[in-house]
């Protein structure tokens, strides 16, 4: 048998090289961290975030999308597992100067005409009730219970059809003051509704009467409350908390 004989010097070369990287390895992480923070913020955005944070985020949203399944339904619950009293979160684009007797939906076709549809005009529409685990951002949650009319449907009904093969949707309050963009995949996904119910009964207005949007596979930043315009666009829509720094598809 032969036996390995470290001899104390071998030893205390290893240590020294050991040490030695290590020192290296942490001299190269604070360079990396430091040539990120200098990077200049993504363009267009008021959030100040570093490109290449930046670009992780879209490689996140990149893999996101990639998974996403429009067949694959958000899971529901019974009416009776749903918040009696509902949660109040946002109020951007929700003043008190809102005319809501005045209220109309304007869409925006793809000639560049407007169309506006009355509440009476939504309603005709079948109507779909849902309860689902609304997720805020922020980290809380709750079951709740939306009653409307599905996206799709109402692009349907409304020969919005060509509209509805553009890439992503737009939706603005009336004062123009909060807006989201989405991703055309999740608009259409069978579970979206423009809400007009909440607990089966009209939409209180801090929640957005008389019409919002409930997209059960995105977090609540995409759930516009009060919407006035739907635009559609093959270009991302501005978003307002993506503007902020927040993930632009913001799945869960
Ligand atoms: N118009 C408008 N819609 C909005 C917001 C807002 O500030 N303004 N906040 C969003 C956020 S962050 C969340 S979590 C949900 C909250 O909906 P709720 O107030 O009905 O709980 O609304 C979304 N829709
Ligand atoms: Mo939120």
């Amino acid at each position: 048998m032969k036996e390995t004989i470290i001899t104390e010097r071998k030893l205390t070369e290893k240590t020294v090289i050991a040490f030695t990287v290590f020192i290296l390895l942490f001299i190269a992480a604070i360079f990396v961290w430091k040539w990120i923070r200098n990077q200049p913020a993504e363009s267009g955005t008021l959030s100040g975030i570093p490109s290449p944070l930046r670009k992780g985020l879209t490689i996140d949203e990149k893999l996101f999308r990639a998974s996403f399944n429009p067949n694959v339904l958000v899971k529901t619950y019974p009416i009776s597992a749903a918040a009696k009293k509902v949660r109040v979160n946002g109020d951007v684009g929700m003043g008190n100067d809102f005319d809501a007797g005045n209220w109309k939906l304007g869409v925006v076709k793809d000639n560049g005409d407007t169309a506006f549809f009355s509440m009476d005009d939504i309603k005709k529409l079948p109507k779909t009730d849902e309860v689902f685990d609304f997720k805020c951002i922020e980290g809380w949650s709750q079951k709740t219970w939306w009653g409307g009319t599905k996206f799709s449907d109402f692009l349907k009904y409304y020969h919005l059809d060509k509209e509805a093969t553009n890439s992503f949707v737009g939706m603005i309050t009336p004062d123009k003051k909060y807006y989201v963009g989405i991703d055309m995949p999740s608009a259409l996904q069978t579970q979206t509704i423009l809400a007009y119910e909440m607990n089966g009964k009209p939409l209180p207005m801090d929640q957005g009467y008389p019409l919002r949007l409930i997209i059960p596979v995105k977090y609540g930043i995409k759930h516009i409350k009060r919407i006035g315009t739907i635009y559609f666009s093959n270009t991302r829509p501005r978003d307002y908390w993506a503007e902020r720094g927040y993930d632009y598809y913001s799945g869960h």
